[in-house]
């Protein structure tokens, strides 16, 4: 059954259909239904840590076991869920229309295995899959990294006493993001260690608070932006719209003209609710609405 107001459908797809430059500003919620959580409210939580509270360089620098187990968790669970229809829809507009391009501030590999073409997809906030050194003099990267687990300490331990496990079932994996699960000890000579320098630790390959946001994503998208004489449309997709520089675009394509729609399953949440400024506001789950409004 449609969630969308067939008033509100039809004078979205008037003006979609008449847009040549569009953007789209994506955040946790589009993988929400794919069964990946969100980084604030409900979910948020990852054993007794804000997952925000983990994210950062402090974070790492402080516990780097306790951070790469959180990390090594989301790998494992991104790897094990599926693109949602969302996903998918955005993949198919961008082939649609070359005028079109996602902002993703989505680290889970999602809207990439959607098939969506690259060159029309911005990875703000980096990849879980890029490893890189979190040495001060060192460079190195590496890139699409799908090893799960990265080094055979962060192995999601299982149930050994499970009474269903046979020669032919595995051992239950147990939830480490739940703080009643024993959480392993592992021995930083465990953790992954740079390949070239030999010296530091590598990290995951995403943008902590307080860390630049990739030079040449930022630049690609400065360049989008001014090389458009007018921005017709931004949607704005499963984000809080809270962290800078990406919430930033918003103000940016309204400043070119944009009309914004906003697709949220949460009526009330701030200040992504307050973006569309009387042009069109869809409630509910991204994987419902977007393959309903890109038909
Ligand atoms: C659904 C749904 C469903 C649920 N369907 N909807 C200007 C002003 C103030 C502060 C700053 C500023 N400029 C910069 C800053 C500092 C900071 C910042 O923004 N802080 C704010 C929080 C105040 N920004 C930075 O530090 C950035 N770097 C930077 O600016 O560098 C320059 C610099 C350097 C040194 C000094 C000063 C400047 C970097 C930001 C990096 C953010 N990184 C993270 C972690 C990535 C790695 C990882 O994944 O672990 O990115 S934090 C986290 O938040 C993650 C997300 O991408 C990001 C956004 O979250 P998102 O996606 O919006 O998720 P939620 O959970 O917040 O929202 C989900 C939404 O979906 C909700 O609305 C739900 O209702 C909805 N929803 N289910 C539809 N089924």
């Amino acid at each position: 059954t449609p969630v969308v107001p067939q008033a509100d459908l039809e004078s979205f797809q008037a003006h979609l259909n008449q847009s040549t430059r569009i953007l789209a500003l994506v955040g946790a919620g589009l993988s929400a239904a794919s069964g990946l959580p969100t980084f604030r409210g409900a979910g948020g939580l990852w054993r007794t840590h804000e997952a925000t509270q983990l994210a950062t360089p402090e974070a790492f620098g402080r516990d780097p076991a306790l951070v790469w187990q959180f990390y090594s968790y989301r790998r494992h669970m991104a790897l094990k869920a599926k693109p949602n229809l969302a996903h998918y829809a955005l993949a198919e507009l961008a082939r649609k229309k070359e005028g079109f391009l996602t902002l993703s501030q989505n680290v889970d590999g999602l809207s990439p295995r959607a098939q969506h073409p690259a060159g029309q997809l911005k990875l703000l906030h980096g990849s879980l899959f890029d490893v890189k050194c979190s040495g001060f003099f060192c460079d190195h990267v590496e890139r699409n990294n799908y090893i799960d687990p990265i080094v055979p300490a962060l192995e999601i331990p299982t149930d050994e006493s499970d009474p269903t496990t046979t020669e032919a079932v595995q051992a239950r994996e147990l939830d480490i993001s739940d703080h009643k699960v024993p959480l392993p000890e592992i021995d930083l000579d465990h953790l992954p260690l740079c390949p070239k320098c030999m010296k530091g630790l590598l990290r995951p390959g995403v943008v902590w608070f307080g860390e630049m946001l990739p030079r040449d994503v930022m630049r690609d998208i400065s360049d989008w932006i001014k090389a458009a004489e007018q921005i017709d449309l931004i949607m704005v997709i499963g984000t809080s719209a809270k962290v800078y520089p990406a919430a930033g675009y918003v103000d940016a394509a309204r400043s070119k003209g944009a009309r914004v729609a906003v697709i949220n399953m949460d009526r009330n949440d701030e200040p992504a609710s307050g973006l569309y400024k009387g042009d069109w506001f869809f409630e509910g789950d991204a994987a419902q609405i977007m393959p309903e409004i890109l038909r």
